[in-house]
Formats: structure tokens, C-alpha cells, sequence
């Protein structure tokens, strides 16, 4: 068995949450934040059997677009000014960032 972890952007959950659960897929969402543009993402907590890794793969990919965001400048506040970008910086983010964990033991009671 196998836990998927995805990382995707807010526009694409619910988007994916009604795909996985269209396949019956169990899913859980959790609301988080990117450590790099300090903004709200969701992280998705997928426990499938191997085989059926691939197809809960393929419906991230399917679900989840890659979007251009802008990252506003943080002022250096006393660092140093050399590196300081004061205008805005457009980074690449998503579709989604997945990790694929084995799972020791799975239990519900
Ligand atoms: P954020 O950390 O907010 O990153 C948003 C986007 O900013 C990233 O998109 C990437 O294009 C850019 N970025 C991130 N760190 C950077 C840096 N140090 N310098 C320049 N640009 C940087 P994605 O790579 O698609 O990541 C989307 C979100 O997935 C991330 O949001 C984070 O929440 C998660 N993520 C990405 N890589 C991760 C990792 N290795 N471990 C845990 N979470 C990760």
C-alpha cells in the first residue's frame, strides 16, 4: 500500500477532491501554506493499493494546471540591500508536487 501526498494549488482541489472521489478513491485534504510564496495551497493525503498508484497519478496530472504567480518584494528590513529585487518576480508553480510513501500498516476501526 501506499500514501500519496500531493501538493496542488487552491484553484485545482476541489477540482481534484471531486475527481478521486467520482473513482472512489478515499482522500483526505489538508489546508496548507507554500514555504516560498507564503501562500495557501492544499495538500492531499491519498492511501491507495499499488496498482492503483498510476491512475490516482494520472487524475492529479489531469486535474491540476501550472499557473505563473506573481512574488511580490519583501523590503530586506536591515539585510542586506545588494540582493533586494524591488519589483514583483514571476515564478512556475505547480501542477502539483507528489510524494509517494509506503505504508508500514493501514488500520480503520
Ligand atoms: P511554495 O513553497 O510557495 O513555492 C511556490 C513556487 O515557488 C514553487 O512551485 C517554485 O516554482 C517556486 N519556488 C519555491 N521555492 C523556491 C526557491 N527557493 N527559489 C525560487 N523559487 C522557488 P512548485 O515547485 O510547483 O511548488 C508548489 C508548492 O509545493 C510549494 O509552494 C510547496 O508548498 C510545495 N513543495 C514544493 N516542493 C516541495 C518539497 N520539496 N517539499 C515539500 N513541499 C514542497
Amino acid at each position: 500500500m501506499k500514501l500519496i501526498v500531493a501538493v496542488v494549488q487552491d484553484k485545482d482541489s476541489h477540482r481534484l477532491s471531486n475527481a478521486l472521489v467520482d473513482e472512489e478513491y478515499g482522500a483526505t485534504k489538508l489546508a496548507s501554506t507554500g514555504g516560498f510564496l507564503k501562500a495557501g495551497n492544499t495538500t492531499f493525503l491519498v492511501g491507495v493499493e499499488d496498482e492503483q498508484v498510476e491512475d490516482v497519478l494520472r487524475l492529479i496530472q489531469k486535474n491540476c494546471e501550472t499557473r505563473e504567480q506573481l512574488v511580490a518584494p519583501v523590503s530586506p528590513m536591515g539585510g542586506n540591500a545588494d540582493s533586494y529585487v524591488p519589483y514583483p518576480v514571476e515564478v512556475q508553480v505547480g501542477g502539483a508536487t507528489v510524494f509517494i510513501l509506503s505504508v508500514e500498516q493501514f488500520e480503520q476501526f
